[in-house]
C-alpha cells in the first residue's frame, strides 16, 4: 500500500491521521512516510523505500533500531507476562541502574511518558515547598499537562502556535515564561517574587525549538537562585537524559538539580520514563508523603527490560566518544558542503544530538531560531527525503545519531545532501 492511501485512510478515523502532530509532516508539507519496520540507522516506510533515519523515534533509537540484545530481552520478558500491576525485581534494577548513572537522583519512580515524568515532577516541587508559582522558558517543552503548555516549542512550534487552546487561563496563571539563556530576567523575576517560585523546570539542551544549548551561566546562575529562594531545580533531560552524555547534560554542565525527568533512552523504544532526585524531595511521594502519583503501567515489565538493557549497552567502552564524533562529523559536514554552495546556513551537535538551522549563526534563543529561514529547510528535508535521508519533518526539532550510524552510513548522507544543497541554491 502506498503512503498516500495510508495517510487518507488513517484521515478517516485519527485526527490529522497521526498519533502526535509533528508525524503529520503539516511543518514541511507533503505526506507522512508510514513505517513498516526498521533495523540499525534505517527504516523502511509502506512503498519499501529505505532511509538513513535521523529521529531514531526522536530518542529513544540510541543504540540503533531493533538492536538483538534489546530485542531478546523485549522476547524473554513478554515471555513471562505482558503486565501485573505488582512490584518487579527489573524496576529494583532500573532504578538502581538510574541512580548509578545520575548522582543527582538518590530515589526514582518509574512513569510510562515524558509527559507524565514532568508533570509529576512539578505536582512535587509545588507539594514539597508548598507554592504554586514555576518558571518555565519560551520554545522548551515539557510534554501535554495544563500548567506547561505555555509558549513551548515541538509540535506546537510547527502547527504555528506556542500554547494550546483547551488550556484554562486559571491553570496557567502561576506559569511564569522566561526567555532561554536569558540570565539577568532570571534574576530579575526571583528578585521580585522569589518566596512565592515553588520550581524551575529547563530542559539543560533544548531539543523541542531545534536544538539550543544553555550557555553554563544560565544553568549556574539558576541553581544558585533556586537554592538561595528555597525553589527547586528541575532538569527536563527526558530528551538529552543519555542523549548527550552519560550523565546526561547536567554531567556535561556540572550542575546538580534537585530532580530530573528522563524518558525516551530509558526505555529504549518502549514506554518507559522516570522521575527523580533528592531523597527528601522523593519522601513526599505518595505512598510515603502526600503528592499524588500512579500508573498501571508504570515499571511495565516488559517495557523496563528493553530500557535496562539499553542502559546497559550505553555503557560499553567509547560509546558516547563515538557517539560524539559522529554526529559531530555529520553536523561539520554538512556545514562544509553548504559553505560550499553559499548557503546561510550552519550546524549544532552535542553527544548523539545535532541541530541544522538555515541562518548566519547557531542561535542561542527561541527569537533566534524563530528567525531562521524554515523555507529553506522544509525543501531541505524534501530533497533529502528523497535521496533517502529521513531528517526531523519540521525545522524546529532535533535529529539524532545512533550509534549505527557508522563512516559509510555518514558519508552516504553527505553525498545526498550535496545534491541537495546544490539544488537549493
Ligand atoms: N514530541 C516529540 C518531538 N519533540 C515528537 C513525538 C512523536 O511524534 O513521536
Amino acid at each position: 500500500m502506498r503512503n498516500t492511501e495510508l495517510f487518507e485512510r488513517a484521515q478517516i478515523t485519527t485526527p490529522g491521521g497521526v498519533n502526535s502532530p509533528v508525524r503529520a509532516f503539516r511543518s514541511v508539507g507533503g505526506t507522512p512516510r508510514f513505517i513498516t519496520r526498521a533495523e540499525g540507522p534505517y527504516f523502511w516506510d509502506a512503498e519499501q523505500k529505505r532511509y538513513i533515519d535521523y529521529i531514531g523515534s526522536w530518542g529513544p533509537a540510541i543504540v540503533g533500531h531493533a538492536h538483538p540484545d534489546v530485542v531478546k530481552a523485549v522476547q524473554a520478558a513478554a515471555a513471562l507476562g505482558l503486565s501485573f500491576g505488582a512490584p518487579t525485581e527489573g524496576e529494583i534494577l532500573m532504578a538502581e541502574e538510574i541512580c548509578k548513572l545520575v548522582p543527582s537522583i538518590e530515589q526514582v519512580r518509574l512513569v510510562s511518558s515524558g509527559t507524565e515524568a514532568t508533570m509529576s515532577a512539578l505536582r512535587l516541587a509545588r507539594g514539597a515547598t508548598g507554592r504554586d508559582k514555576i518558571i518555565k522558558f519560551e520554545g522548551c517543552y515539557h510534554g501535554h499537562a495544563d500548567a506547561l503548555l505555555v509558549k513551548a516549542g515541538s509540535g506546537l512550534l510547527t502547527l504555528g502556535n506556542p500554547s494550546s487552546s483547551g488550556v484554562p487561563a486559571d491553570f496557567t496563571k502561576h506559569t511564569l515564561v522566561l526567555d532561554y539563556n536569558n540570565t539577568q530576567q532570571l534574576e530579575d523575576t526571583f528578585k521580585a517574587m522569589g518566596d512565592q517560585i515553588a520550581c524551575v523546570i529547563v530542559e539543560p539542551v533544548a531539543g523541542n525549538m531545534n536544538l539550543i544549548k544553555a550557555t553554563p551561566e544560565f544553568l549556574q546562575t539558576m541553581r544558585r537562585l533556586c537554592t538561595e529562594h528555597g525553589a527547586v531545580l528541575i532538569f527536563d533531560e527526558v530528551m538529552c537524559g543519555f542523549r548527550v552524555a552519560l550523565g546526561g547534560a547536567q554531567s556535561l554542565y556540572n550542575i546538580k538539580p534537585d530532580l530530573t525527568a528522563l524518558g525516551k533512552v530509558i526505555g529504549g523504544g518502549l514506554p518507559v520514563a522516570a522521575f527523580g532526585g533528592r531523597a527528601d524531595l522523593m519522601a513526599h511521594m505518595a505512598p510515603l508523603g502526600g503528592v499524588y502519583q500512579a500508573g498501571t503501567l508504570s515499571g511495565n515489565p516488559v517495557a523496563v527490560a528493553a530500557g535496562l538493557t539499553t542502559l546497559k549497552l550505553i555503557q560499553s567502552a567509547g560509546f558516547y566518544d563515538n557517539l560524539t564524533a559522529q554526529t559531530a562529523k555529520l553536523a561539520q559536514g554538512l556545514t562544509a558542503i553548504a559553505q560550499q554552495a553559499n548557503m546561510d546556513f550552519c550546524a549544532d551537535s552535542i553527544g548523539g544530538m545535532f541541530g541544522l538551522y538555515f541562518s548566519k549563526e547557531v542561535p542561542t534563543s527561541y527569537t533566534a531560531v524563530m528567525q531562521s529561514n524554515k523555507e529553506q529547510f522544509n525543501r531541505l528535508f524534501h530533497l533529502m527525503l528523497d535521496g533517502g535521508v529521513y531528517l526531523a519533518p519540521s525545522a524546529f526539532e532535533a535529529g539524532f545519531v545512533s550509534a549505527q550510524h557508522d563512516d559509510a552510513i555518514i558519508n552516504a548522507t553527505l553525498e545526498v545532501a550535496r545534491h541537495a544543497f546544490a539544488q537549493l541554491n
